[in-house]
């Protein structure tokens, strides 16, 4: 048995989603887990034994203009890992999370050792920005061990940064006791669904990065062809863009914004197609999730989509911005029935084979033991 502490962002996101999932598993293996986060991780969504969270309470000091939430965090971390005598601190996205636990691991008078999961973001969006590269660098080349969620993720990094440092790759993976193919009676009725429409999906936080007007255009030429509904689930800065959007193209009957959602996987189960047209993604979680419930998808040739998403097995992919070809697709997929069932199956096979949460599980825990190893 091992004591691990966590930290991620709390709030909406694949990053925190894997994040708690793991701790959730890992105390079900028999580990005691340590959140330190700024709230509740909303994964955490009940009493799990052998999971405690240690909130990071911020100062509101009036000399402060800034309040310091990294040193907070940073100073809770080792508090944490002195007082529950932590063996391993995992912390997912680098920025500002893996400096924080490097200082946190001088702070602290017990030994800990860091592991650092890249998450996206944190390397291709935040690693490029000046004011952060150096950061970033240092937070990788000193955790002890870091991993990345994809292959590609792992060649950005070392091309941005120049780093020595191996980075391990470890997949992400679902939750199999909340995704899986569901069958809710009536649930396309109470969406004013009719029973002979097809339902095309797109789950983002709708950022620039996801190029929600890309899985519109698409939908516009599908709708053309197939009697079909666009379920547009999330909320975030492009949202207001994508309504008025969806009104210029006379398409407010058939497309459905539903923001931000909890029972994700209750959703998917409507849904045939799921679209994610980004130009960023370094993994693509809600792949995953749509693939786990039997939703073949399509997606962009970026990132780690296509370790994701295998072309003409479980969907198809399109290079960005390519609406045209990804709407012909579509079409050809959702009038296609034996073909869309071989996909749906070959979807949840993909999952089993290559995500399974045991197999991601136990990479983490060989990880952590090679880490405690090393210093005996
Ligand atoms: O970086 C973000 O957009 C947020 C981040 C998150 O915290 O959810 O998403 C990234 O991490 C996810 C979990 O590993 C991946 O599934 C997403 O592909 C990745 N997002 C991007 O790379 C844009």
């Amino acid at each position: 048995m091992k004591k691990i502490g966590i930290t991620c962002y709390p709030t909406v996101g694949g990053s925190g989603v894997i994040a708690t999932e793991l701790g959730k598993l890992l105390a079900e293996k028999g580990h005691e887990i340590h959140f330190i986060t700024s709230s509740v991780p909303f994964r955490l969504d009940k009493v799990y034994p052998k999971v405690y969270y240690h909130q990071v309470e911020m100062s509101h000091y009036p000399v402060f203009q800034y309040p310091p939430y990294d040193l907070t965090l940073a100073a809770k971390m080792a508090e944490v890992i002195d007082r529950e005598k932590l063996d391993i601190l995992h912390v997912h996205y680098a920025m500002p999370h893996a400096i924080c636990a490097i200082l946190a691991r001088d702070i602290a008078k017990h030994p800990v050792k860091i592991v650092t999961t890249l998450h996206g973001t944190d390397i291709t969006v935040l690693a490029i920005d000046n004011a952060f590269t150096s950061i970033i660098r240092h937070g990788i080349e000193h955790s002890d061990a870091v991993t990345a969620v994809s292959n590609s993720l792992v060649q950005q990094t070392n091309e941005m940064l120049d780093i020595e440092k191996p980075i391990e790759v470890i997949h992400n993976f679902i939750n199999e006791q909340q995704y899986y193919p569901k069958k809710i009676h009536n649930l396309k009725y109470q969406f004013g669904i009719e029973e002979d429409t097809k339902v095309l999906i797109h789950i983002s936080n709708f950022r620039k990065v996801k190029r929600v007007q890309d899985v519109i255009y698409t939908f516009e030429e599908v709708q053309k062809d197939v009697k079909s509904q666009l379920l547009l689930i999330g909320d975030g800065p492009e949202y207001g863009d994508m309504l008025r959007l969806v009104d210029e193209l006379g398409l407010q009957d058939k497309v459905q914004f539903l923001g931000k959602q909890n029972n994700i996987s209750d959703i998917l189960s409507m849904a045939d197609l799921m679209l994610l047209m980004s130009e960023k993604e370094s993994f693509g979680l809600v792949l995953l999730e749509g693939m786990a419930c039997g939703v073949p998808s399509i997606g962009t040739n970026i990132g780690g989509i296509p370790e994701v998403l295998k072309h003409e097995e479980t969907g198809y992919i399109v290079n960005l911005g390519d609406s045209y070809n990804a709407a012909k697709y579509a079409i050809d997929l959702l009038t296609d029935d034996e073909k869309w069932q071989m996909f749906s199956d070959n979807s949840l096979q993909h999952v089993r084979d290559y995500f399974a949460s045991k197999t991601i599980v136990n990479q983490y825990e060989a990880l952590y033991d090679t880490l405690l190893q090393e210093n005996n």
